[in-house]
């Protein structure tokens, strides 16, 4: 269909860049430019690469092999993440149209779709040991040089991309990824993230912890390497400290509501009130609602990242249970700009793109034309409403991932700029030259990327030797909204550029506690 059902053809791509870092300012004869309207794609002197979950689903390839494979198939389009890649788009254009960023060169982007899905990576990898032969390569001829991907998501993804990206010396920034495992430079060399690594999440936790001298406490956690990871780091932050762990119990991956109402027996058995839980949301949903069932009531959960702002349990029956829940969420920013630019992108302006057609199809459960494309969905009549579950796609006053990726963008963009800058005779190569403009390469821009600090939103973002960048959640509290909903509500920060011991600021007042209290009923 197009370069964006696979990320198959980005590494073809890659590779002829990779291996000859041509000379900017060509014009270019990409073939697929010009079917992308509004185009994830764009040319420029200097390419960056962004992979996106754009879809959520990827179909199981036959594998019968009595016939030529077909391409790969993927289906459950995103909103969210269509969102962070045209977040990665208005970046690009941004810095393009300033003139003290950046002056005189263009950035161009090229977008690819992950599908959610290790395997589609493993694909790509192959495809770049075949060589720039494969059937949908792109041949992008004169395109600028690809310098740096944005991406990927999950961590799974991010490991394989990484793997495949080492060989070439290309660097890549995540907005997602944050296991730990990828802070290892020697596994993971060209791996940069701006989302903090989950090892800071355990010592923000172990943190909170200390503030409020919960000192006997549960765990509960789900069966993955996220959930594993977090309590291994969590009981080892909790090491020397005085805090002591209840109990640790783990929702099966197949859930069982018998083994649920043990652990939730346990817990209501237990003299420890504070339990914290590492659990992505789709585990947890069934387990509260066994929770609900048995009308338990009293505890202070924390909540990790993973589901500290989940929408699904925003609704008025969770208060009783949930209300005063607590847990460090990905920061928030600001994009100046990113609603005006989110409504520009519609069927109306852009009537032969298919994913516009797919996110309209997704935000209103209709077809904005009568094609092939989304059939099996009623005509739009223009009367349709935003769905519920996708109402935050034009929430843009606190966007988290978006953000990230608009850090991304702009810390290649800032790299770039100092590299172009370079003094001669002063440079960081060897006997202190710069890089060549005509034929930048990948190595060289990391090498700016390990060295760039720049402030935006507010923040200094810059990375440590680990490609890590300086840890920083919101601690988000859940409050009752006007409707009886619960809203997420900021009442402090972990903030990891203070001093060691002043990371954390807590406005205890604004805090509403389990049970709808303004005031801390002792826990445990
Ligand atoms: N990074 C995780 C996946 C993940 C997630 C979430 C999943 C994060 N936050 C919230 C569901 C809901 C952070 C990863 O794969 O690295």
């Amino acid at each position: 269909m197009q370069a964006l059902e696979s990320m198959t053809v980005l590494l073809p791509w890659l590779l002829i860049h990779h291996l000859s870092a041509l000379t900017p300012g060509h014009t270019s004869k990409c073939v697929l430019q010009n079917d992308f309207e509004p185009g994830l794609m764009a040319n420029g002197d200097y390419v960056i690469g962004g992979i996106f979950p754009l879809h959520y689903n990827q179909e199981m390839p036959d594998l019968n092999c009595t016939y030529k494979p077909g391409p790969v198939k993927c289906n459950g389009f995103d909103p969210r993440a269509f969102r962070w890649a045209l977040t990665m788009k208005l970046a690009v254009e941004e810095i393009n149209k300033r003139a003290d960023l950046l002056p005189n060169y263009s950035l161009g982007y090229k977008i690819f779709d992950s599908c959610a899905y290790p395997l589609t990576g493993q694909r790509s990898a192959v495809a770049v040991l075949n060589g720039p032969n494969g059937e949908n390569s792109p041949m992008c001829e004169g395109a600028g040089p690809l310098l740096a991907i944005i991406g990927e998501s999950g961590s799974a993804q991010s490991i394989v991309v990484s793997r495949i990206l080492r060989p070439f010396g290309i660097p890549m920034i995540s907005y997602f990824s944050s296991c730990a495992c990828l802070s290892d430079r020697q596994e993971f060399p060209t791996f940069f993230r701006v989302i903090p690594s989950d090892a800071y999440q355990v010592k923000a936790i172990a943190k909170l912890l200390l503030h409020f001298k919960w000192t006997w406490v549960g765990v509960v956690r789900g069966d993955h390497e996220y959930g594993r990871f977090a309590l291994q780091g969590l009981l080892k932050e909790l090491e020397g400290t005085g805090i002591c762990v209840a109990y640790q119990e783990m929702i099966p991956l197949l859930y069982e509501r018998q083994r649920a109402l043990e652990i939730i027996r346990v817990m209501n058995h237990s003299t420890a009130r504070v339990v914290v839980v590492f659990s992505a949301e789709g585990e947890l949903t069934p387990f509260l609602r066994d929770y609900m069932e048995q009308n338990v009531t009293g505890i202070q959960w924390i909540a990790s990242e993973a589901w500290v702002t989940a929408s699904v349990f925003t609704g008025s029956e969770y208060y009783p249970f949930l209300g005063g829940t607590i847990g460090f969420g990905i920061r928030q920013g600001q994009i100046p700009g990113l609603r005006q630019y989110l409504t520009t992108v519609n069927p109306e302006k852009y009537p032969s793109n298919p994913l516009v057609h797919e996110l309209w199809g997704a935000l209103y459960g209709c077809s904005p034309s009568s094609s092939s494309l989304n059939n099996h969905l009623p005509s739009c009549t223009g009367k349709e409403t935003l769905k519920v579950q996708h109402s935050a796609y034009f929430n843009t006053s606190s966007p988290r991932i978006s953000y990230n990726v608009y850090k991304g963008v702009y810390a290649i963009a800032y790299s770039l700029h100092n590299l172009i800058h370079c003094t001669p005779g002063q440079g960081p190569f060897s006997n202190s030259t710069c890089a060549n403009l005509h034929s930048v390469y990948p190595w060289q821009l990391q090498q700016y990327l390990q060295e760039v600090s720049f402030t935006i939103s507010g923040e200094t973002v810059k990375f440590d030797m680990k490609g890590d960048s300086i840890p920083s959640y919101d601690l988000i509290n859940w409050q009752r909204g006007s409707a009886g909903n619960i809203e997420f509500v900021n009442v402090g920060m972990f903030d990891g550029a203070q001093e060691s011991g002043q990371e954390l600021v807590i406005q205890e007042k604004a805090i509403i506690w389990p049970g709808h209290q303004t005031e801390q009923v002792l826990v445990s």
